[in-house]
């Protein structure tokens, strides 16, 4: 009797660019898009971007595609989307975000992003939700993710695979994201494995240390695209000011309402950037 595994990048043999080639391969027969050009995780307040950026050509459930597991929210559509856009460019729309905190391990929150270098994206589009700690950041602003602190104690690199992260969200995407908007601000994201919310004391500690946004999700993602080789633009939007910065007590249902407040807005802002890309 064989035994089945429950999901191909749990088998520590697989090879997880391997995998994501697969899942490449998988997009180009489902979608009939053979390569893709650019790619855009959608967070939380981000998902209507995906209506107003080009003309949808396919939209396929991330369940179809090797090594995509179910979403773990409500509210976190699970699927892909093959876009083409204005320009004639191809945008793959990811709507499937496997978070840290569902303890999958690292290979399985950076496949998506795997998947879409293997299937040609030079540009990615990250986004996401997240807290804010400079005060003057109302729920509903969108800000330029400058860099980084990942403070996971963990790393999508395997063995002594060294990755240069000077550069890591290109100066070059984020001027073009201010030539469209150029009140956006920038700030430094700082990841936590969550789900639990900051500490009032650990927010003082991302201050002295130089972060300026919290969230759950993007820095062990952005890593993953620069080993690929990718391009990486950052943006989140702030839904609540981190704890402690505000004094009352962080509601999820808080959080999703200041998200869709802002998507409208925000998307459209995005939209245009990828228009300008
Ligand atoms: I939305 O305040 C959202 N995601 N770590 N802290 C962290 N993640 C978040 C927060 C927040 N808000």
């Amino acid at each position: 009797m064989s035994t089945t595994l429950q999901h191909p990048l749990d088998d520590p043999r697989a090879d997880p660019f391997e995998v994501a080639a697969a899942a490449a391969a998988d997009i180009a027969e489902r979608t009939g898009v053979e390569r893709h050009d650019i790619a855009l995780t959608l967070g939380s307040g981000w998902a209507k971007a995906a209506d107003l950026i080009g003309e949808t050509v396919a939209n396929i459930p991330a369940t179809d595609v090797t090594g995509f597991s179910k979403p773990a929210l409500a509210g976190h559509v699970g699927s892909l989307r093959s876009i083409l856009l204005p320009s004639g460019k191809r945008a793959l729309v990811i709507g499937a975000r496997t978070h840290y905190y569902e303890g999958h391990g690292v290979r399985r929150v950076v496949h998506s992003v795997r998947t879409a270098a293997a299937t040609g994206a030079t540009i990615m589009i990250l986004t996401n939700g997240a807290g804010g700690i400079k005060p003057n950041w109302m729920p509903g602003t969108p800000v330029l993710i400058s860099d980084h602190l990942n403070l996971t104690a963990d790393s999508p690199l395997e063995g002594a695979t060294f990755v240069d992260l000077t550069d890591l969200y290109s100066a070059r995407l984020r001027g073009i994201a201010k030539s469209i908007e150029p009140g956006l601000d920038e700030g430094v994201y700082t990841q936590f494995r969550g789900p639990h919310y900051e500490t009032p004391a650990e927010v003082q500690m991302v201050k002295s240390i130089g972060g300026h946004i919290v969230g759950m999700s993007t820095a062990l993602e952005a890593i993953a695209a620069r080993q690929a080789g990718m391009e990486v633009l950052g943006m989140s939007l702030i839904t609540n000011l981190a704890a402690g910065i505000q004094t009352t007590p962080l509601s999820h249902a808080e959080v999703l309402e200041a998200g869709q407040v802002a998507e409208p807005v925000i998307s459209a802002l995005l939209a245009r950037i990828v228009g300008a890309l």
